[in-house]
């Protein structure tokens, strides 16, 4: 797989600079000097009505142009390609266009390369019964992919998907980009819609719904579960609505005819593994606080585990007095021999800009790309370890390793948490 490709479950965002701000002032969209006819809201002080409708009348022209997209593929095979640790906008929505494809007799294969490493990400596929599947780079391999016609990005640009660069030179057309994310450079695709204004792809696709792209059926079980996936996803990537705007408020009350709220909730309550669970107290076991940063180190964990670094970030954040929580480990893939520093930065200080810090911390590599990035609140990094992967049999080189990247992470954080202070204690 492609290392320093994808953040995770909670900050699958480019890892180019992303302009989310998260202040109120900057938040609205911004107000364009209005034309023809909708100038007359504007200007009689409703901007409200106006911006609902310009909104809309994107909406309806991006739905009519994928209608059209869909209508010339008739009969076809697609790949819906997912970030590779997709999250449940990704997975939500990517099912959705299944769905609408459907009606088009276009069969859709939803893929994705990682894994499936949230509980609730888990909980959702298994309870809605969506159809994702994971396609390793052996199992793209072993495919023959002459049988698709076209493949379709949803909720990404490509660019978190490990399994882009294979499926791009098998010569698939690009069919479709669908996201929020912000542009990522330019994309031979026939059909884009990429808002990065709008806070969740669910939200995307509930607009598309609404414009007739699928006529939602509170009779068809198959329905009301994409309803309560879209719901849920649209929720998570809005941080339960907090960060969310009009058109996904908008989106959400639309959903709420059709959701299960019963299933939501189970959704949400799914347990954490007992592996989560342990990395959860090892970050509170080593964790540092200074300067209302909490940092902690956790060492190896399975690649299976992976999203238990964000959780742990979730929880540390919550102690008094602590505004910032940064959580790392080294993720193992046992598969590909394959090893990464893996982190994730959580904060309440609304004038820390995760993007700015973790670009700051950490830099970038040689070819000029950074380790991470974020978005409001929150964000993550990715540090590939090269030559240094595997060899953890031998436990006094895995220890060696650990502590060293360990020493040098903490070396970087340290420098912006407490620019005067020495953060290596000489002995
Ligand atoms: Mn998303």
């Amino acid at each position: 797989m492609q290392v320093n490709s994808s953040l995770t479950q909670l900050e699958s965002l480019p890892l180019t600079t992303e302009l989310t701000p998260d202040d109120a002032e900057t938040d609205k969209e911004p107000v364009e000097i209005p034309l023809g006819k909708q100038s007359i809201a504007a200007f009689t002080g409703d901007a409200g009505t106006y911006l609902g409708q310009r909104s809309n009348s994107i909406t309806n022209h991006k739905s009519e142009e994928l209608r059209q997209t869909l209508l010339s593929h008739r009969h076809e095979r697609q790949l819906v390609i997912l970030q590779d640790f997709p999250d449940p906008d990704a997975l939500s929505s990517a099912w959705a266009y299944q769905l609408i494809a459907q009606q088009y007799d276009i069969k859709c294969e939803i893929i994705y390369a990682g894994t499936l490493s949230h509980q609730e990400n888990i909980a959702l596929v298994k309870l809605t019964g969506l159809p994702a599947h994971r396609w390793s780079m052996p199992t793209l391999r072993s495919k023959d992919l002459s049988s698709y016609q076209g493949f379709v990005l949803i909720d990404n640009q490509g660019t978190t998907s490990g399994l882009l660069a294979m499926v791009l030179s098998s010569g698939i057309p690009l069919i479709a980009v669908i996201d929020h994310h912000s542009f990522q450079g330019e994309l031979k695709s026939e059909f884009v819609d990429v808002r990065p204004t709008v806070r969740a792809t669910a939200t995307i696709f509930t607009q598309y719904i609404q414009a007739g792209l699928l006529n939602l059926d509170s009779s068809i079980n198959q329905h009301v579960k994409c309803a309560t996936a879209l719901m849920h996803g649209l929720r998570s990537d809005t941080n339960r609505l907090m960060q969310a705007q009009e058109e996904d408020f908008m989106a959400a009350a639309y959903l709420s005819r059709y959701c299960d709220a019963q299933l939501l909730n189970t959704v949400l309550q799914a347990n954490r593994s007992k592996p989560v669970m342990d990395v959860i107290e090892r970050s509170l076991k080593n964790r540092i606080v200074q300067n209302n940063f909490s940092i902690a180190g956790v060492g190896y964990l399975r690649y299976d585990d992976r999203d238990a670094i964000p959780q742990a970030a979730d929880f540390l954040v919550t102690e008094e007095n602590v505004h910032t929580a940064v959580v790392y480990g080294i993720v193992h893939d046992e598969d590909e021999e394959l090893e990464i520093v893996v982190g994730s930065l959580r904060t309440s200080k609304l004038t820390l800009d995760p993007d700015e810090f973790i670009k700051e911390a950490f830099g970038q590599d040689s070819s000029g790309r950074f380790f991470g990035g974020g978005r409001t609140s929150a964000g993550g990094f990715e540090i590939p370890m090269g030559f240094l992967s595997g060899g953890n049999e031998n436990s006094a080189y895995a220890k060696i390793k650990w502590e060293v990247f360990d020493a040098q992470i903490k070396q970087k954080l340290l420098r912006l948490v407490n620019p005067k202070d020495n953060p290596i204690h000489p002995e």
